[in-house]
């Protein structure tokens, strides 16, 4: 099994609200329907979840009316990103499945509650490939929470126990610092725990609902614990996502669990 991440960044434009990248989604598609071994894929929410969200300030939850708007607004957003992606995939020939986290996943003050696994495992049982992205989920404890895609890779990870997490992201990988920001940025070749401290996080940006950078690395940690690999590349890179799901040796950042 293999599990991959389409990063929000890759398969929207981050900064216009609900707009897609078609050809990103097309191209990725190709490459993904190209490989011979069973994947789970997760996207990224991308513009059409993290401006919204962020505007009405979905992570604290809350259900005053116009919180509870703007939350069903962002799920019809996010499902209407998924659409665009499975039908690329369906077009690209893999019999891809939506399995919309809101449906299955109940969180508690932001961590997993109860998670419903069985339409992943019948769907991939039958040679589905299940499709899943960054939401806006129930909280037990808040109402309702945002839910990254990336706690959707770790949740599949350790239920699956994939031979390789790839996630495709809009740079190389992982870097000393924000490589749009700082020129001497240098790309990490591996990354694990005890590499955090030479890294210069800055800030998150602003429209990024679901935690800092280090936050998501952090994350990718405990991935890496559940995967034969985890690995970043960069998914604007033609057939980057493509080899690296097939374990060639690619420009990238191997995410170790270390000791
Ligand atoms: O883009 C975010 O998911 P991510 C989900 O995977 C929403 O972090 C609704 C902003």
């Amino acid at each position: 099994m293999l599990l991959v991440k389409l990063g929000g960044s890759v398969v929207t434009e981050k900064t216009h609200l609900r707009t897609p990248r078609p050809a990103a989604i097309r191209r990725l598609a190709g490459e993904l329907a190209s490989l011979r071994e069973p994947l789970l894929i997760v996207h990224g929410a991308g513009s059409y979840g993290h401006i919204l969200a962020s505007r009405h300030r979905l992570s604290e939850g809350g259900s005053t009316p116009s919180r509870r708007l703007a939350a069903a607004r962002v799920q019809a957003d996010v499902r209407e990103l998924d659409g665009l992606v499975v039908r690329a995939l369906n077009r690209a020939g893999l019999a891809a499945v939506p399995i919309p986290p809101s449906a299955v996943l109940s969180l508690d003050d932001g961590r997993v509650s109860t998670m419903d696994l069985t339409p992943f495992l019948e769907f991939a049982s039958m040679e589905f490939t299940p499709v899943t992205f960054g939401d806006v989920v129930r909280d037990v404890h808040r109402g309702f929470s945002v839910c990254s895609g990336d706690l959707l890779m770790l949740e599949l990870a350790r239920s699956f126990r994939p031979e390789r997490a790839v996630f495709a992201a809009d740079v190389d990988g992982l870097f000393t610092a924000d490589p749009k920001r700082r020129r001497a940025a240098r790309l990490l070749d591996t990354v694990g725990p005890k590499d955090l401290s030479q890294i210069e996080f800055s800030a998150a940006s602003r429209t990024d609902v679901t935690g800092s950078i280090e936050g998501k690395v952090r994350r990718m940690f405990e991935i890496a614990d559940h995967a034969g690999e985890c690995l970043i590349v960069n998914g604007n890179v033609k057939n980057r996502v493509r080899d690296a799901l097939r374990g060639r040796r690619v420009v990238g950042t191997r995410v170790v669990r270390g000791p």
